[in-house]
């Protein structure tokens, strides 16, 4: 298998799949693009060997494109049944799509006004979103609830338990509520901090820190490289 993503302090869509794949061990070859906006670019170019979509991630199966979150996770189950990428039980499953829908489509707001840069400590940006923009406050008060909800529900640690497709959706709103200082009650920042510490989402984090690029497109609130 391979994973096609964009750089790791910025991916969030791309961190999904890649935290997933390395909490369950799977082999995988990464194929790291960097990423740029507009048309014609070296990232556009480079992606369109894999995808007409423009778009990462992509993952390769024996060189077959599946493109879109979704479809990989539900791709990644189809190929390997024994994991529990979903849980086990049809209630909890449906629930756990549901929630990884419910990401997938929504929290513009919260996507937009705090776009995901792991590296950067952003609380005064975060504290201004937080007054100004009354979405992002129902974003940020809709994931504590569901969170909070499901972890009630299934008694922990994760969402459903075990780690698995709904936590990895989950682990970049994590990061913004880092990088942000976005307030979450005492259950959902446990929670977050548990997922933080997960060896797949360390892993994606420690490659992130390192990576020191700047991409300007996704730096709305600072104008200088690192
Ligand atoms: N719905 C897609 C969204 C993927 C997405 O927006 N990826 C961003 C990077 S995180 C991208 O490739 N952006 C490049 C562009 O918009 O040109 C998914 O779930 O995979």
């Amino acid at each position: 298998m391979q994973l096609v993503i964009g750089n790791k302090n910025y991916s969030s869509w791309s961190m999904r799949p890649w935290v997933l794949m390395r909490h369950f061990g799977l082999a995988f070859e990464e194929i790291k693009l960097r990423l740029e906006f507009g048309s014609d670019t070296q990232f556009q170019r480079e992606l369109a060997r894999y995808t007409p979509a423009g778009r990462v991630p992509v993952l390769l199966l024996d060189g077959h494109a599946v493109w879109d979150t979704l479809a990989i996770v539900e791709a990644l189950a189809d190929a390997l049944p024994a994991l529990p990428i979903w849980p086990r039980d049809a209630r909890d499953r449906a629930r756990a799509r549901s929630l990884c829908a419910e990401m997938h489509a929504g929290f513009s707001a919260l996507r937009n006004h705090c776009p995901m840069n792991i590296e950067a400590r952003l609380p005064e940006a975060g504290a201004r979103v937080l007054a100004t923009e009354a979405a992002v406050r129902v974003d940020l008060a809709r994931i504590d609830a569901m969170w909070s909800g499901q972890l009630g529900a299934s008694g922990g640690p994760f969402l459903f338990g075990e780690f698995g497709a709904a936590d990895a959706f989950y682990a970049p709103v994590v990061a913004r509520c880092r990088s942000y200082a976005l307030p979450l009650s005492p259950l959902a920042r446990a929670y977050a901090d548990r997922v933080w510490a997960t060896p797949g989402v360390a892993a994606w984090v420690a490659d992130a820190l390192a990576e020191r690029d700047f991409v300007a497109e996704d730096e709305p609130y600072r104008s200088a490289p690192i």
